[in-house]
C-alpha cells in the first residue's frame, strides 16, 4: 500500500484491527500489540552467543602459516579474527568485543592507522616487538598488557630474533552498533616515533600486573578470587580489564552476572564451565563467557588470566546485574 494515499479519515475510522495495521504499516508503524518474530522485551538475558573458545597451539600455527604466506607491505595487521559462531556475526567475538590473534616477524612494520575502536592487546610471546602509540614506542614483551585508545595513532614493528604473537581486543561491535566508526591511515606510513615509554598509562607490564596481583586479596565471596583491575576509565571505558591469579587447586563459586567476558590464559591450566560447556584452557587460549551465562572457573595448575568485559559499560547504563548460583 502506498502510505501518502492513506487519509486520516482512513487511520481514524479504520472499519477494522487487520485493516488498521494494514494502513499503520504503510506509514511506518506496527502496533506494539501484534506477535512479533522477536518480542520486544523478555524475562532475563538469552543471547546467542557461545561460550567459544580458540586453542593456542592451532592459533599460533595457523599464524605461523599465515606468517610464510602474506606480509605486512599486503595485510595491513596480519590478524585472525575470533569470530563467535552465532548465524549472521562475521565479527564479534563477544557481543561488544572482538578479539584477533596478531603476529609479526623480526624487521617488519604495520604501518600506522588510528580508528574510533578502543583497542588493547595482551603479548603472549615477545621479545623485541613494540607498538607505537601517538609517536611514543612501547615495548611489547611477553605478559605485557598495552593500550592504544581510541583515535591514537599505533603501528606495530619489531626490532627482536623470534616471531612475536599476541592477542587483540577491541570494542568493534560496538562502535558498529552505535555507528560512530572513523579509521584513518597514517599519511607516513609507520608514524615518526619520538621517544621510547619507559613509564606510559598506556602500557601494563607483566612485572607491575605481578606485584599488583601479590598485594591483592582473593575476594571474600569467592567469585573472582585474586583479581585486579586496570583502570581504563580514561583511556578505554567500554573495555574493562583485570587480571587474575588462581593457585592450583582454585575452585570459584559459580555466578552470572549481566556482561561479556572474554578470557585469555597468560599461564597455566584450568577448567572453566560455561552454561554446561567444559573449556579445558591452557596458556594462549582465549575463551568466552556471555552475558548471563553461568560460569564455574577452576584452576589445576597455578594460572594468571587475563580478561577484559564491558561490566563498567553495563554499570554506566545501570543494567548491571549479579547473581550467585550455589
Ligand atoms: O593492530 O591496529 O586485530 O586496527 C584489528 C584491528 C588489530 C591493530 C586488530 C586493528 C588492529
Ligand atoms: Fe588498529
Amino acid at each position: 500500500m502506498d502510505g501518502s494515499q492513506i487519509t486520516l479519515d482512513d487511520l481514524s475510522n479504520a472499519p477494522d484491527l487487520d485493516t488498521l495495521t494494514e494502513r499503520l504499516a504503510a506509514k511506518g508503524m506496527t502496533p506494539g500489540w501484534i506477535p512479533r518474530e522477536q518480542p520486544i522485551l523478555w524475562p532475563e538475558p538469552s543471547t546467542d552467543f557461545t561460550p567459544a573458545h580458540w586453542k593456542w597451539g592451532e592459533c599460533r600455527a595457523a599464524m605461523d602459516g599465515a606468517g610464510k604466506l602474506i606480509g605486512t607491505d599486503l595485510a595491513e595487521r596480519r590478524n585472525l579474527i575470533l569470530r563467535n559462531p552465532v548465524e549472521g556475526n562475521d565479527v564479534a567475538t563477544a557481543r561488544t568485543l572482538v578479539n584477533a590473534y596478531q603476529t609479526i616477524l623480526p624487521g617488519e612494520e604495520a604501518r600506522s592507522h588510528r580508528h574510533a575502536p578502543h583497542a588493547l592487546r595482551v603479548i603472549l610471546e615477545s621479545e623485541g616487538a613494540w607498538s607505537v602509540v601517538n609517536g611514543d614506542k612501547h615495548p611489547m614483551n611477553t605478559g605485557d598488557i598495552v593500550l592504544t585508545p581510541g583515535w591514537c595513532w599505533h603501528g606495530h614493528g619489531h626490532d627482536g630474533q623470534d616471531q612475536a604473537y599476541w592477542l587483540d581486543g577491541l570494542d568493534v561491535p560496538m562502535v558498529h552498533l552505535m555507528e560512530p566508526m572513523f579509521v584513518e591511515e597514517h599519511p607516513d606510513g609507520m608514524e615518526p616515533i619520538e621517544k621510547t615509554t619507559s613509564d606510559s598509562p598506556y602500557r601494563f607490564t607483566w612485572d607491575m600486573t605481578q606485584s599488583k596481583l601479590d598485594k591483592a586479596t582473593p575476594d571474600p565471596d569467592g567469585f573472582f578470587g585474586r583479581r585486579i583491575a586496570y583502570d581504563t576509565s580514561d583511556s578505554m571505558p567500554t573495555i574493562g580489564i583485570y587480571v587474575q591469579r588462581w593457585d592450583a587447586g582454585f575452585q570459584a563459586r559459580p555466578y552470572r552476572c549481566a556482561a561479556n567476558f572474554v578470557y585469555c590464559v597468560m599461564q597455566g591450566e584450568g577448567r572453566s564451565v560455561i552454561d554446561g560447556e567444559t573449556v579445558d584452557w591452557s596458556f594462549g587460549d582465549t575463551f568466552v563467557v556471555p552475558m548471563w551465562k553461568r560460569v564455574e572457573h577452576s584452576a589445576s595448575q597455578d594460572s594468571v588470566l587475563f580478561s577484559m568485559t564491558d561490566e563498567h559499560v553495563m554499570r554506566f547504563c545501570k543494567y548491571w546485574r549479579f547473581e550467585a548460583l550455589d
